[in-house]
């Protein structure tokens, strides 16, 4: 990145919010670059207030010296805000950007924010370097701390502010209603986007990604999705192109990858969607996530509708199956959705030309081992199909604030009791007692593999690690 480039009009007296994405481990396994859009939202809606300068720095790209844009900026800055997902090693690299803050500038408070505060507020606002953590969409929440920390309004009336004062953690007197809408971004300038820009051998040489909508309406017991935001919110059909159509003008793409939990959680707005984007001028080509279940009542209601798709654009679908087994699927998945529904709708994307990079979970709490071997025998069944789809397993990791996580908690598994203590929680390299050696042999094996790839001997290069999907 380069100085200056996402600083909005900067003026000396004006007070600063530094906004941080801290470094996620294995990027170097991943061939893409992700916009940090939790941070770009709420610099937008920070520039919209004109109360304050913002800096975005997202340590995975940043080329400038954290300590030095600190000391630069010591006098005015008004508070830094990090965000947190669970593993990466993202939350270890959080704390030591914020140590490196609390060494310069004592005063400044540290608000820590993203998926895992979201789900463990209390627990993270009693780190000793955090002294606020905000859940939720910090877009709506942001602008009301920094009018708080301004003097203009009181601190108590921010929503879902967790405060760290003296040893006592306060939660929040307020809460943001449910029924916010979210509004696209206004200020894109707030980021360098040509360092996003990547080529994507599946979809297109200019490819970046996009976020058109927050969470989900399945209840998939093992995702964090459902803790968030409880509601689906989205931008509507037409905003989302042009706005994309604006993206696509300014940075030459020919490519999209759909940030979204499931881009076709509200079928006519996706339909509608998929219609402009094929409409587009050039024609863009796309990726996004599908529930399978989703792809099943799109062929119930048009068995053309897959086809339509490829036609619109769409390269790539990233399909989490997780179980090939019906009890694993029904009773601890809750996925709403059979093994056959599931093969079905491989067998359509198959058809219509479109790349399945399909998902596959092992060492589910209660899962037995003939269990696992009907998921390895669906997952092989799904490589061999003619468009070689992409399958890759995953250790089933209890991410906290999922249901599936206390039914792990209940049957043994110790999670960590601190910030501190999550911040060595890998999805990688984590162990539970639901995984043999037979297991990590498979996922492993098929971490990065494709149908032709499984034929071949052992070892392609980043096969330990590697996990790159749709996203
Ligand atoms: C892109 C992405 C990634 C990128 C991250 C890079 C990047 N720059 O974003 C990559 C691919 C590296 C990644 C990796 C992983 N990811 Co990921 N990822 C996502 C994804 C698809 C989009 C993130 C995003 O931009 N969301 C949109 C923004 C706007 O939402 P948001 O992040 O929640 O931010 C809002 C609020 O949380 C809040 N907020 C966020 N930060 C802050 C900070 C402050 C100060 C404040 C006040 C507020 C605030 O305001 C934001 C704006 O509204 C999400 C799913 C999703 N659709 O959100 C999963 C998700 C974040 N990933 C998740 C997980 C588990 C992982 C992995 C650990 C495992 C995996 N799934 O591969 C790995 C870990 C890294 C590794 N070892 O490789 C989980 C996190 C769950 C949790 N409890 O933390 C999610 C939610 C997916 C899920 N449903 O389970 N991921």
């Amino acid at each position: 990145m380069t100085e200056g480039q996402n600083t909005s009009t900067a003026t000396a007296e004006r007070p600063l919010i530094v906004l941080c994405y801290p470094r996620i481990d294995f990027q170097a396994n991943y061939h893409y670059a992700w916009v940090p859009y939790s941070l770009l939202f709420i610099a937008d809606a920070l520039v919209e207030q004109g109360l304050v300068d913002v800096v975005v720095y997202d340590a995975n790209q940043d080329t400038r010296s954290w300590e030095g844009l600190l000391r630069e900026n010591q006098n005015r800055l008004l508070c830094v805000g990090f965000s947190i997902m669970t593993g990466g090693q993202q939350i270890s690299h959080a704390i030591k950007l914020a140590q490196t803050l609390a060494d310069i500038a004592p005063g400044v408070p540290r608000v820590f924010g993203g998926p895992h505060a979201n789900v463990l507020p209390s627990q993270t606002a009693a780190h000793p370097l955090v002294t606020h953590v905000l859940t939720g969409p910090g877009q709506y929440t942001m602008p009301s701390l920094v009018s708080a920390l301004l003097g203009l309004s009181p601190i108590e009336g921010v929503p879902d502010l967790w405060r760290h004062v003296d040893d006592e953690v306060l939660p929040p007197a307020q809460h943001l209603p449910i029924d916010w809408s979210l509004g696209p971004v206004r200020h894109w300038n707030l980021l360098p986007l040509e360092c996003y820009v990547r080529a994507d051998e599946a979809i297109a040489p200019r490819t970046l990604n996009y976020l058109s909508s927050y969470g989900c309406r399945y209840r998939c017991r093992f995702c964090y999705e459902q803790h968030y935001v409880h509601h689906f919110h989205a931008l509507p059909a037409q905003v989302v192109l042009a706005d994309i159509a604006g993206l696509v003008d300014r940075l030459d793409l020919s490519g999209i990858k759909f940030y979204d939990a499931n881009l076709f959680m509200d079928k006519p707005r996706a339909m509608g969607l998929m219609d402009g984007l094929g409409r587009l001028s050039p024609k863009l080509s796309w990726a996004a996530s599908i529930h399978p279940n989703d792809i099943r009542v799109l062929l119930s209601k048009d068995p053309n509708t897959i086809h339509r798709l490829h036609a619109a654009g769409c390269r790539r679908l990233l399909i989490g199956v997780e179980s090939g087994d019906d009890r694993v699927l029904r009773e601890i998945v809750r996925k709403g959705v059979d093994r056959e529904g599931i093969l079905a709708a491989a067998r359509a994307v198959d058809a219509a030309e479109i790349i399945g990079a399909y998902t596959f979970i092992l060492g589910f709490p209660g899962e037995t081992r003939e269990e696992k071997q009907r998921t390895i025998d669906m997952a092989e069944q799904i490589a061999y199909l003619p468009t070689r789809p992409e399958v890759r397993f995953h250790g089933y990791a209890p991410y906290p604030g999922t249901p599936l996580y206390e039914d792990a908690v209940n049957a043994g598994f110790q999670p960590p009791g601190s910030l501190e203590g999550w911040a060595g929680f890998d999805y990688y390299s984590m162990r539970t007692p639901w995984l043999d050696d037979t297991d990590l042999d498979v996922i492993r094996r098929w971490s990065h593999a494709t149908g032709r790839r499984l034929k071949e001997p052992e070892t392609h290069p980043g096969s330990t690690h590697h996990h790159e999907g749709t996203r």
